[in-house]
């Protein structure tokens, strides 16, 4: 394994003593910001981790090594390379390794390396789920999959309504992945901190679901869990502008025939230039507000364990 992957040295060393460690994607840098907002949001996602008291670990592919715990010149990288980072789920982990390419880990990609490295705890902006439109286009996120199997714990601010949010529901419902909210009922929906629909169960401490992740684990019940975490309600975006947006952007999607891994990032463009970049402030902001709420979720695990 040590071929493949690198963790760096604090990274490493916190996770022998047990403390705790937030995982934190780069697609989301690649793919999800234009630069340079990206590499600033990725560099305040760090700090924002440390000052809850955990050690941030950036991870991506860099010439064909899996690197956990990015060094500031990498996320640089990264995040002026942009959309010429190959986008890597767990299908593409093979192919950006063994051709030594640089790649931009997804959920999905991020899950498995954290897995891969014992880091148990994720701090990202949005999972991807099922497409509206997904009964005909058959168009399901890689990360829902990757939740059914892979334990780690993954917190976000909710489905955007770029997705069909039911479906998304139904499926991870089949798939045995509990959806929670944190100190709400109804889930959120990205850039708004509240959807028609609801969460699987509302917890109210970073220590209870710390103790919902154990519980499962030491059960031996395979699988993540999805943390919904609502963007502060100040910071939300305007819900209508959101709404006209998503269905200009999925229009322009639909007239490209953009399809397959490009439709996320394609969506995610078109929304913030709809929206004059409101969408994108929505976005660094909810992002911001999970790397909190993943490092005391990471803390209060650790400290059980201890
Ligand atoms: N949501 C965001 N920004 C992103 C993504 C999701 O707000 O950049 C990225 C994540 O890396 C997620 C991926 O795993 O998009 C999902 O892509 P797809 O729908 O192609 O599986
Ligand atoms: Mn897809």
């Amino acid at each position: 394994m040590r071929d493949y992957l690198k963790i760096n040295p604090e990274v490493n060393e916190a996770l022998a003593r047990k403390q705790p460690v937030v995982a934190l994607e780069s697609t989301i840098i690649s793919h999800g910001m234009p630069y340079p907002e990206n590499v600033k949001t990725a560099l305040a996602c760090e700090a924002k981790v440390r000052e809850a008291g955990a050690i941030p670990a950036t991870i991506a592919i860099i010439d064909g090594k899996i690197i956990v715990g990015l060094t500031v010149a990498e996320i640089e990288l990264i995040g002026q390379a942009g959309e010429t980072v190959v986008k890597t789920s767990r299908r593409d982990l093979p192919y950006v390794i063994s051709n030594k390419l640089n790649g931009a880990l997804t959920v999905s990609g991020t899950m498995i390396v954290s897995a891969l490295a014992g880091i148990k705890f994720f701090a990202t902006g949005g999972i991807g789920g099922v497409h509206r439109g997904a009964e005909i286009t058959m168009d399901i996120s890689a990360d829902l999959e990757e939740l059914a199997h892979t334990n780690v714990c993954v917190v976000c601010a909710g489905i955007k309504s770029i997705l069909d949010l039911p479906k998304t529901l139904e499926y991870l419902e089949t798939k045995g992945v509990p959806v929670l909210g944190y100190q709400t009922d109804s889930l959120p929906a990205f850039y708004l901190s509240t959807s028609p629909y609801k969460v699987n169960y509302q917890l109210k401490t970073p220590q209870a679901i710390a103790q919902l992740a154990k519980t499962k684990w030491d059960l031996g019940l395979q699988g993540g869990i999805v943390v919904t975490n609502p963007i502060p309600k100040a910071l939300s975006a305007d819900p209508e502008l959101i709404d006209q947006a998503i269905d200009q952007a999925l229009k322009a999607m639909q007239a490209a025939k953009i399809q397959g891994k490009e439709s996320t990032p394609f969506l995610l463009k078109r929304v913030a230039e709809i929206t004059g970049g409101q969408s994108l402030q929505a976005n660094i902001a909810l992002v911001l507000n999970n790397c909190r709420l993943a490092a005391e979720i990471a803390k209060a695990y650790w400290n059980m364990e201890d």
